[in-house]
């Protein structure tokens, strides 16, 4: 029996996902990593719960990367590749859960915390939050997609910038990046994030979901695909209770009841 080092709480319609090592600033080690895809697979089946955040415990990291004395112990190259392919793999099953996700992200998202960062839909962040891939100084290259999913984000040009640099970059520099959703203060993360997850959950369930689909689809693949998806979405979407509630209430001039 072993101490959990991640915790899941469900409440209503919004689930919390926190990894808890602050003394190790929530390094992501493979019990971490399994952790989460065991939550993944959780909500994955939940249909209940719509927004999900992902948080660090303590104050002063998200998560300060993979668990570099965990990885010192790795024998073979095989072995690192490997443990980095499955990582990546649960990563992606995080991004592609139904519900949306948010990292709110309240200290330093260093190596594989910004590339959990990177695996949630939104991020939001306090001014006191640092971001960087510093893996070069080990020797290393970012191994949980972050070499992906960064360039996506925020461009190929900084996202090889950022990584052959290994620069800590301020929330304020990492927002202007385009990295952020949003920065708040210290003090305001947590009530900000619990803003706008009420304002997504006033909204129909199904086309929450559907929406992240569609996005997601899109922008991996080409725009006439996407669009396509979009259009065939759509008409599914028209036909159910919630688009016909939506419609009424507006007509009616009242806020639907989804
Ligand atoms: N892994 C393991 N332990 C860590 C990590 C980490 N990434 N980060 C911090 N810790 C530990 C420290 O060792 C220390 O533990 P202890 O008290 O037992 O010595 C404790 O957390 C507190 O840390 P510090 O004393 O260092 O705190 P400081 O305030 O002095 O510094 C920093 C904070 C700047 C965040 C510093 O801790 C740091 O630089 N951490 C490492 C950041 C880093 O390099 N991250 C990238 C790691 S590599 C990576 O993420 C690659 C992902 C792909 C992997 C693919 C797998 C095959």
């Amino acid at each position: 029996m072993y101490d959990k080092l991640t915790e899941l709480e469900i409440n209503g319609k919004k689930a919390t996902l926190k990894i808890n090592r602050p003394n190790q600033l929530n390094a992501l080690n493979k019990q971490v990593i399994k952790e989460i895809f065991d939550h993944c697979l959780l909500l994955k089946d939940n249909s209940d719960v719509k927004v999900l955040v992902v948080c660090g415990a303590g104050d002063k990291a998200f998560v300060a990367g993979a668990d570099i004395k965990e990885m010192q112990d790795f024998k073979t190259a095989k072995e690192a590749s490997d443990f980095s392919q499955y990582a990546a793999n649960i990563f992606t099953t995080l991004e592609n859960i139904p519900q949306i996700t948010i990292a709110q992200v309240q200290g330093f998202a260093l190596g594989g915390g910004l590339e959990l960062a990177l695996a949630c839909d939104l991020i939001i962040a306090s001014e006191k939050a640092r971001f960087g891939l510093p893996e070069v100084t080990l020797g290393l290259i970012p191994g949980f997609s972050g070499t992906q999913r960064l360039a996506r984000r925020i461009g190929v040009a900084k996202t090889i910038e950022w990584i052959s640099t290994a620069n800590k970059y301020s929330a304020q520099e990492a927002f202007q990046a385009g990295l952020l959703n949003h920065v708040t203060k210290h003090e305001e993360l947590v009530f900000f994030t619990s803003d706008i997850i009420d304002k997504i959950l006033k909204n129909a369930p199904t086309a929450l979901k559907i929406a992240k689909k569609v996005v997601k689809f899109g922008s991996a693949s080409s725009f006439k695909e996407g669009c396509l998806l979009e259009s065939e979405e759509f008409g599914l979407l028209f036909n159910t209770p919630e688009a016909k509630e939506g419609l009424a209430a507006f007509i009616e001039k009242r806020a639907p009841n989804f």
